[in-house]
């Protein structure tokens, strides 16, 4: 995730107020939140972490504003904001969005990219139509394999700086939307205006912004961070000096089980002896959380928390503890997801990989009683 300097800073009116986002990088554009701020069921707009592969576009228009589907299908299509609004059902969802490099300052072993720690994830509220229904439309054809995305933040002429896709299961998924409102607004200029896909579960960089078409191919996707170690986790363990191959790579799919610790908030002082709430949200990737597990000692001793269901498939779960702290001093309070499949949280690091991607250590925070 190399970010280049001569990326001119975005308009004012791109960044919504993000004053709550702790900022990584201005070219591009790359703000995480902290935990404490994600606290809400639905992530209000302006705490959504901001992920940018290039700069921010400006010039949009949403009247004029076309969605083409073309390549192997029976019928390309050619569609405007108000036909998708017209033809299709629309739906709403909480959907988890996770950027692949969330988590990568807890490597050991640095890797390039931004230096993600546990904020680049949301669950808004997301509006659009099913990409299912629209791609009925155009009939993909029995060679359809794979999605390829193209957003207004790139053009043929001058190349784009991340055109990503999905298996052509993914895309027919039912919660794979074509968005354009989020928590009940317009999608702000930041996270894609006028147009949006929004493909749960696994890394963000396939949910594009600003979507202009979609390429359906007779094979994987080839585009700018398809290939080499972009968005691709090796196929055996590797150690950070080991030398590999583009063989030895394959393109990652779901995002795995993770949970965030949202309340109290890191270093905060915690009254002696009184019942208190640790609570935050916990998901995993296309499956759903069984459990989570709260220790107060840094791992040796775990409670499990309360855990409810999601509010749709693909929404974060909230969880909760009732709990006291006994004693003066300071509490390492880790909070560790385990999902539907028996996966759970490393504590400390997930196992290096080249890109950086998928550490899911569990949350550790570090609470103050006396
Ligand atoms: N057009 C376009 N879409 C994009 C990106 C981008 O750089 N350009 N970044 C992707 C990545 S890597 C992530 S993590 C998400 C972040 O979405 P957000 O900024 O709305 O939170 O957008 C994805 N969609
Ligand atoms: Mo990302």
């Amino acid at each position: 995730m190399a970010s280049s300097t001569d990326i001119p800073p975005p308009p004012p009116e791109a960044l919504v107020d993000k004053t709550a986002l702790t900022f990584l990088n201005q070219a591009p554009v790359c703000a995480e939140t902290p935990a404490h701020a994600l606290d809400d069921a639905i992530t209000p707009v302006e705490r959504i972490y901001m992920r940018n592969n290039g700069r921010i576009p400006t010039k949009l228009d949403a009247q004029g504003w076309t969605l083409r589907i073309d390549g192997e299908v029976e019928q390309a299509l050619d569609l405007s904001l108000d036909a998708l609004k017209a033809d299709f059902e629309t739906v709403t969802y909480a959907l988890q969005m996770e950027c692949a490099g969330n988590g990568r300052a807890f490597f050991e072993a640095e890797t390039p990219g931004e230096p993600w720690s546990t904020g680049a994830i949301s669950c808004a509220a997301w509006t659009g139509v099913r990409l299912a229904d629209v791609l009925a439309r155009a009939r993909p054809t029995a060679k359809a394999v794979y999605t390829a995305h193209y957003g207004a933040d790139g053009s043929d002429e001058e190349g784009y700086p991340i055109s990503r896709g999905v298996p052509i299961a993914k895309a027919l998924e039912p919660h794979t939307l074509l968005a354009w409102t989020v928590n009940g607004e317009p999608l702000p200029i930041a996270h894609g205006f006028p147009l949006r896909l929004v493909i749960p579960g696994w890394p963000a960089s396939v949910s594009h912004k600003w979507l202009r078409r979609i390429w359906i191919r007779d094979r994987e996707h080839d585009g700018p961070r398809m290939l080499g170690t972009a968005y691709r986790m090796p196929k055996r363990p590797l150690r950070p000096d080991e030398p590999f191959t583009d063989d030895d790579m394959a393109v990652m799919g779901p995002m795995p089980v993770r949970s965030l610790i949202t309340h109290p908030a890191d270093n905060a002082a915690v009254p002696l002896v009184h019942p208190f709430e640790i609570r935050g949200h916990a998901w995993a990737g296309e499956r759903t959380v069984a459990r989570v597990d709260v220790s107060l000692d840094g791992g040796r001793v775990w409670e499990e928390a309360e855990l409810d269901g999601p509010a749709n498939p693909y929404a974060w779960q909230h969880w909760r503890l009732e709990t006291v702290l006994p004693s003066p001093g300071e509490y390492e309070v880790l909070a560790r997801a385990t999902d539907s499949e028996g996966d759970t949280q490393p504590i400390g690091s997930a196992p290096w990989n080249p890109g950086g991607y998928a550490n899911n250590a569990a949350h550790r925070v570090v609470l103050r009683a006396g």
